[in-house]
């Protein structure tokens, strides 16, 4: 699995370093900044899912790389967004200094708003006939009803005693809109019937709460320089996670079974689902 999500990897920041390119102008400083955290090396998960997912409905991965790269940009806005003082106030992501620590906050800010902006811009130079639908779900994905939301109900759900329904939901918005939105979109643009949108859109979102109890459990047995981030953040801030509520055992066990719900809802897809059954496993397992 690693070496084909090598390969993945490299289509992605190709793509990145064409639509996001090193600029000269005054403002430059604001391009560095957005450079440095989009090239910083993450997993690129949402863009490979977004790409496999349209592989599996029979579409180019050239027809899709406007959104896979929007989407990586928004997920990257949203942790530099969320590293600030304001919000985690982490200084370590994806193993190097937070975008604030490097640039400052100011144009830390500015840069995930840059990032927001551009991955816009970089979807609307798509040429699918789709683009509308794909747009629609991108802004809905990464707005108040997605991810945004989720992370208001996560601020203010910190300190306070939660159950397991409303952190759920926190997650599934948080976490799980993007991971949503990238399969959803592939879907769309390779034009897949609802019955198929359906499919993988159940795939996802079981995938992204297993995703998430991963990374819950991570933040407690994982190490920090394995995970590029500081470890036992979540204790630090009183956050409501699946290890503080259920303890890692069973935090195992639900992380389990929800990707053998996701891995089910490929059923329909046969062989053909193959790629993404096995990143579901290879993710749940993961070290960082
Ligand atoms: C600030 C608008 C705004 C939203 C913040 C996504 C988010 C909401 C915050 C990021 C912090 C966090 C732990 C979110 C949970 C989702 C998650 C596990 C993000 C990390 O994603 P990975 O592991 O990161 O795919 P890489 O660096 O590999 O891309």
């Amino acid at each position: 699995m690693k070496n084909k999500l090598k390969e993945r990897i490299e289509f992605i920041d190709k793509s990145l370093n064409e639509f996001l390119p090193d600029d000269n102008n005054l403002q430059s400083i604001v391009y560095d900044s957005m450079r440095y955290s989009v090239f910083a090396g993450g997993k690129r998960l949402r863009p490979i899912l977004m790409l496999e997912t349209a592989r599996m409905f029979g579409a180019d991965w050239d027809t899709i790389k406007e959104f896979a790269c929007a989407l990586e940009m928004i997920h990257t806005y949203s942790l530099i967004h969320d590293d600030l003082p304001a919000m985690d106030n982490d200084d370590l992501r994806r193993g190097i200094p937070t975008n604030h620590i490097k640039f400052g906050e100011d144009i830390a800010i500015l840069a995930g708003d840059g990032l927001l902006n551009k991955a816009f811009e970089t979807a609307l130079q798509s040429k699918s006939p789709f683009i509308l639908d794909a747009l629609k779900e991108l802004a809905f994905s990464s707005g108040t009803e997605g991810m945004i939301g989720g992370q208001v109900v996560d601020l203010k759900s910190e300190g306070k005693q939660i159950g397991l329904d409303t952190l759920k939901y926190i997650h599934s918005l948080k976490t799980g809109a993007l991971i949503r939105s990238a399969c959803v979109i592939g879907a769309i643009l390779s034009d897949a019937d609802d019955f198929e949108i359906q499919a993988v859109k159940d795939f996802a979102i079981n995938l992204g709460i297993a995703f998430q109890i991963r990374d819950d459990i991570l933040d407690v047995i994982g190490d920090t320089k394995t995970l590029g981030k500081k470890v036992g953040s979540d204790v630090q801030s009183d956050k409501n996670t699946y290890v503080s509520l259920l303890g890692i055992d069973k935090s195992i066990e639900l992380a389990d079974k929800y990707s053998q719900d996701a891995k089910a809802s490929l059923m329909p897809f046969g062989e053909k689902a193959s790629f993404l059954a096995e990143l579901t496993d290879f993710l749940i397992d993961r070290n960082n």
